[in-house]
């Protein structure tokens, strides 16, 4: 059982470099918490990552929906992230063929390939996906994290796809970081990571489709390991020390688990 060893070991055991860099961020800072600052206005994620940067292990971002993206913004983000010890993950969701994915990751207006260390990634269109990010690194460390479930009530997403998804994943260990997914169930190894959204202490949905598990049940039932809060500290009316709440309440059923 994965879930069971800490993340020091499991850090031991990451056959890509960001997920191996991770494990040990959780470890050293004792957080397992991934902000994703879904924000529209670049001074209001600096901001906020000012304040909340200590608690977090992992910043996930959505680059394109900010109104006043600038090169500028990525050097201090960057800075933010040398300064604070966590790393950024670019929650682009990529979804076409290898080719255009390949284009979408090192060109236009973002690049993200320069500043990212990690992406996300669907397995719909297959393998090709996979072969052109493994071939766009440029020498520098990268990581990909593959969506093998979505919290998303009515997604269509179906058993099969996701056994299939981890499949596809295990061909490509140094690419690797591990999978956007809900269930302890859905894959064995124990270095690659269980990126776990949809959690939430105030609600159990959102208006539009989003369905949240609390801290303590992702940790303890669903396998949990770096567990994304998103409107629970950044609607929050002080997200400073709501972001301390849920560093504190996950940190506590990681300690649980992994002490038995
Ligand atoms: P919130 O905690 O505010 O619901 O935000 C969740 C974040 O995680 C969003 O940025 C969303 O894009 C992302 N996400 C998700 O909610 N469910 C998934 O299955 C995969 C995601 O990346």
């Amino acid at each position: 059982d994965r879930t069971l060893l800490p993340y020091e070991k499991r850090a031991e055991l990451a056959t890509n470099s960001i997920a191996k860099e991770l494990f040990n961020i959780m470890a050293t800072k004792k957080t397992n918490l991934c902000l994703s600052v879904d924000l529209t206005t670049t001074t209001s994620i600096l901001d906020l990552l000012e304040k909340v940067g200590e608690h977090v292990c992992l910043v996930k971002t959505h680059i394109d929906i900010i109104e006043d993206f600038s090169a500028d913004f990525i050097t201090r983000l960057k800075s933010l992230a040398k300064r604070f010890n966590f790393l950024i993950l670019e929650d682009r969701k990529y979804a076409d063929i290898g080719n255009t994915v390949s284009l979408q990751y090192l060109k236009g207006l973002y690049k993200v390939a320069e500043w990212a260390d990690c992406v996300t990634v669907h397995s719909l269109p297959g393998e090709g996906i996979l072969k052109a990010l493994n071939n766009s690194t440029n020498g520098v460390s990268q990581g990909v994290f593959l969506l093998a479930e979505m919290s998303s009530e009515g997604n269509l997403i179906t058993p099969d796809y996701t056994e299939e998804t981890v499949k596809m994943a295990l061909k490509y260990p140094n690419l690797m970081c591990g999978f956007v997914c809900q269930n302890k169930s859905t894959f064995k190894e124990p270095g690659l990571i269980q990126l776990t959204p949809g959690v939430q202490l105030e609600s159990t949905k959102d208006g539009l489709g989003q369905v949240y598990n609390t801290p303590e049940k992702v940790m303890l039932e669903k396998g949990a390991d770096v567990v994304v809060v998103g409107r629970g500290i950044v609607a929050a009316k002080s997200p400073e020390s709501q972001a301390l709440v849920y560093k504190d309440v996950l940190w506590k059923n990681y300690l649980k688990r992994v002490s038995g």
